[in-house]
C-alpha cells in the first residue's frame, strides 16, 4: 500500500482569518479584522480499509440500461477494492454489468450512480468537493463507435460540477476516441496526473484525475451524485471508474 490505512474521519481543520491592512494617520500599521472564514474538512475517505468494507455514507440507486431491443436496471453494491498490482484501494469499480457475451459487439448504454450522503453539517456558505477519479481500461471518450463515455458529478437539487468524457484508448484516428476533460477535443489522458500505475489492462491502462469544485450550499445536507454513463455494455472488466481520497470542506 502506498498510503497508510486511515480510514474516513470527520474532523474540525480550524480557522483562517482574514485580514485587511488600514493605515490611519501617522502612518502605524493596524490590522482590523472584517471578515472570519471557518474552513472545516467534515469529510474524509482513502478507501484504504479492508477491501469489500461498507462505508454506511455510500449509496447507489442503481444502474439502468437501454439498447440492442433490451433494457433494464439493477443494483449497484458500494465498496472498496485493491487495484490488481496492490498499490491502490479504492471505492470501486463502477460501470454496470456485462450485457453481452465476451467478445462480442454491443450497442448498449449503461448508467451507473454512487451516492455520497452527508448530514448534519456544520453552518456553511460553500462546500468543496474534491477527490482522485480513476478511470480503467477501455474507455473511448467521444468515439461515434464505442462512445460517448462520460463521467458526471452532480449535486442533488443543485448543479452539476462535472459532465465530460474521458477516454484511454489511444486510437483517435479509428476510433475518434478523444476526450472533452479538459476542454473539448483532447487527447485521452490528458490532465491525468498518473497513467498506468494501477495495473490494469496493458494497452488502455489506467488513468488518475484530482478534481476539485466549489460551490454554494448552506443546507446541513447534501448529496454528491458521481455517474457514469458509458456504450457498448460489457461491463466493469472492459470499462470502470473508481474514486479515492474524497474530501468536503465547508466554508462558513
Ligand atoms: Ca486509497
Ligand atoms: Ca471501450
Ligand atoms: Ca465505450
Amino acid at each position: 500500500m502506498k498510503a497508510p490505512l486511515r480510514g474516513y474521519y470527520i474532523y474540525w481543520a480550524g480557522f483562517l482569518p482574514l485580514y485587511t491592512l488600514a493605515f490611519p494617520a501617522f502612518c502605524s500599521a493596524q490590522f482590523t479584522r472584517t471578515q472570519t472564514s471557518v474552513v472545516q474538512v467534515v469529510y474524509f475517505n482513502d478507501f484504504n480499509a479492508n477491501p469489500g468494507t461498507i462505508f454506511p455514507e455510500w449509496s447507489s440507486p442503481g444502474y439502468t440500461y437501454w439498447g440492442d431491443s433490451i433494457t433494464g436496471r439493477g443494483t449497484q453494491p458500494v465498496t472498496n477494492v485493491s487495484s490488481p498490482n496492490l498499490v491502490q484501494r479504492f471505492l470501486g469499480e463502477f460501470g454496470g454489468p456485462a450485457l453481452v457475451q465476451p467478445g462480442n459487439k454491443a450497442n448498449i448504454r449503461v448508467e451507473d450512480t454512487v451516492r455520497l450522503s452527508l448530514d448534519s453539517l456544520p453552518p456553511h456558505k460553500s462546500l468543496t468537493i474534491e477527490f482522485d477519479l480513476y478511470i480503467l481500461k477501455s474507455w473511448d471518450g467521444n468515439s461515434p463507435l464505442y462512445g460517448p463515455d462520460r463521467f458526471a458529478l452532480s449535486v442533488e437539487g443543485g448543479p452539476v460540477l462535472i459532465d465530460k468524457t474521458f477516454s484511454n484508448n489511444p486510437k483517435t484516428d479509428s476510433d475518434g476516441s478523444l476526450q472533452d476533460f479538459p476542454s473539448p477535443g483532447c487527447a485521452p489522458q490528458l490532465g491525468a496526473y498518473e497513467v498506468g500505475t494501477l495495473g490494469y489492462n496493458s494497452f488502455f491502462k489506467d488513468s488518475m484525475y484530482h478534481l476539485k469544485f466549489t460551490f454554494a450550499h448552506t443546507a446541513d445536507s447534501v448529496r454528491l451524485n458521481f455517474s457514469s454513463s458509458l456504450f457498448e455494455g460489457k461491463g466493469t472488466d472492459d470499462e470502470s471508474w473508481g474514486l479515492d481520497n474524497v474530501r468536503v470542506t465547508s466554508i462558513n
